[in-house]
């Protein structure tokens, strides 16, 4: 058989891949129908503290960017295209010149709070929001942030002519083009959940500008080429999920009766699934389903769960916190041989968003609860792994209990997918098989729109075959 010329072409497409811990620059070689993923840059993200608020190092990250797609050039030339995906909900504001008109915050900043609790009193206005945008009331949303932004200072309005998130933020700053790209307009609880374009009603609820905001383009838009870096000056700039989630989501090797529940499993958990109906009604709203979107306009129904924010912010306490793969083997193995914890964490409780101390919030929380707090970081990994396998397990009981579908597997991507306790945990209280890739799932679901956007990959579905064929993963079986 001759086999087709396409499957000869060697494609190089560059991922930058921004998650609000860390962030990486990874080029995917696509060639003979498998994917290769070279990781160039890698480097360390967290917001910063100003007086009383939370900020991104834009700049900072502007330049790790850059940095990275430096060193990426010369080694995969000609990179055929970049794209940008990053963590949800967070923007910045600009004038027509593209200048920064407000501090970018960041999503965990408390300024939300008054606001959070204003739209949970009003039933009606709950229920007027979430039936126009899908999304429920949650801390972070953009809406939120941008209302407590314009309602502080009303003269930001005259200042700002674009409100970019930050995948189009960074979109702009590599191609001169400034647009709204549609997954993460997704996460802002301002687009309309029945169409793909913005919602007036939400729009008007929360005291925003309308002209701040451009009909959000969807994966695959090309925005021209990259004007900012000389060394990747052939090189397209195209639009792919900007949500870091909707990128893990595209990579998940799905079997294709879409019966499998997805698990994104980095800060935090995303458990959810593809659909082409959002799930609504009062009972979404009370198990806070998100109806964020696919790239191509369907829908990704999830529910955010704490994740290993838990873990980031206990470590941090714990001085003698490992350092090599052999230490946190041990510790891994020392969290597995304790006996399950007696009680553990109710993942949805707030005081776990953004702590001084999570040791001190993980222990009241127990206390409060008549339980006593762990001895060690041990006992801690593994109160935090039990307890998120029991977030996951009921995130699945609730979607089949409102969409009256049966899940057979979870699968999981994302940095979490290596850890053993966390996958089996989740099996466990699940009751259905938990199957792990080691794979960067958003770089990959980044890499992949690019691929299709391309020309060199037919559609998603053929993606996933491909990637199914070439992935390794490890599968998780119940045992009770
Ligand atoms: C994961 C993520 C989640 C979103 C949260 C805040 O990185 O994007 O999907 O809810 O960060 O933006």
């Amino acid at each position: 058989m001759t086999p087709r010329r396409s499957s000869f072409r060697t494609v190089h497409c560059a991922a930058v891949d921004l998650g609000a811990t860390s962030g990486r620059v990874i080029v995917g070689t696509w060639a003979n129908e498998k994917l290769t993923l070279t990781e160039v840059h890698r480097f360390p993200n967290a917001f910063q503290s100003l007086g009383a608020h939370d900020y991104w190092n834009v700049p900072g990250l502007w330049h790790e960017i850059q940095t990275g797609l430096r060193k990426a050039a010369a080694p995969f030339a000609p990179i055929a295209s970049v794209g940008v995906d990053t963590w949800g909900v967070d923007y910045v504001l600009l004038d027509d010149a593209g200048r920064l008109v407000f501090p970018a915050h960041a999503y965990r900043d408390a300024r939300t709070q008054a606001g959070l609790k204003r739209l949970a009193k009003s039933k009606a206005d709950l229920a007027k929001i979430y039936a126009a945008t899908g999304i429920p009331n949650v801390f972070y949303n953009s809406s939120l942030q941008l209302a407590e932004t314009v309602a502080s200072y009303p003269e930001v309005a005259k200042l700002a002519t674009r409100c970019l998130f930050l995948p189009d933020y960074f979109n702009y700053l590599l191609s001169g083009r400034m647009e709204n790209e549609f997954t993460i307009a997704s996460t802002t609880q301002l687009l309309d959940v029945n169409s793909t374009g913005w919602s007036a009603t939400a729009l008007r609820h929360f005291g925003l500008p309308e002209k701040w905001f451009t009909p959000p383009v969807l994966a695959g838009t090309r925005l021209g080429k990259v004007t900012a870096l000389p060394e990747l000056a052939g090189t397209q700039v195209v639009v792919v999920p900007g949500h870091d989630t909707a990128a893990a989501y595209d990579a998940m090797p799905a079997a294709p009766d879409g019966n499998d529940l997805f698990l994104s499993s980095g800060t935090w958990s995303l458990v959810g699934f593809e659909s082409d109906t959002p799930v609504l009604g009062p009972a979404a709203l009370k198990a806070r389903v998100a109806n964020e979107r696919i790239g191509d306009g369907r829908y990704r129904p999830l529910t955010n769960i704490i994740g290993f924010w838990l873990l980031e912010g206990v470590m941090k306490e714990f001085p003698d916190r490992p350092k090599a793969e052999e230490e946190r083997a041990a510790l891994n193995a020392a969290a597995a041989a304790l006996p399950a914890p007696k009680l553990l964490l109710d993942t949805t409780d707030p005081v776990f968003s953004n702590p001084p101390s999570m040791r001190t919030a993980i222990n009241a929380h127990l206390r409060a609860r008549g339980a006593t707090p762990p001895r060690d970081l041990a006992g801690y990994l593994r109160l935090i792994c039990d307890s998120l396998g029991q977030g996951h397990a009921n995130a699945k009981a609730a979607f089949e209990k409102m969409t009256g579908r049966k899940f057979n597997r979870f699968l999981v991507v994302g940095g979490g997918s290596r850890n053993k306790l966390m996958c089996q945990a989740t099996a466990d209280a699940a009751g259905i098989p938990v199957v792990s890739f080691s794979l960067e799932g958003t770089a990959v679901g980044n890499i992949a729109s690019q691929l299709i956007a391309l020309g060199a990959v037919k559609d998603k579905a053929a993606f996933r075959a491909a990637l199914a064929r070439t992935l390794e993963s490890t599968t998780y079986t119940p045992r009770r």
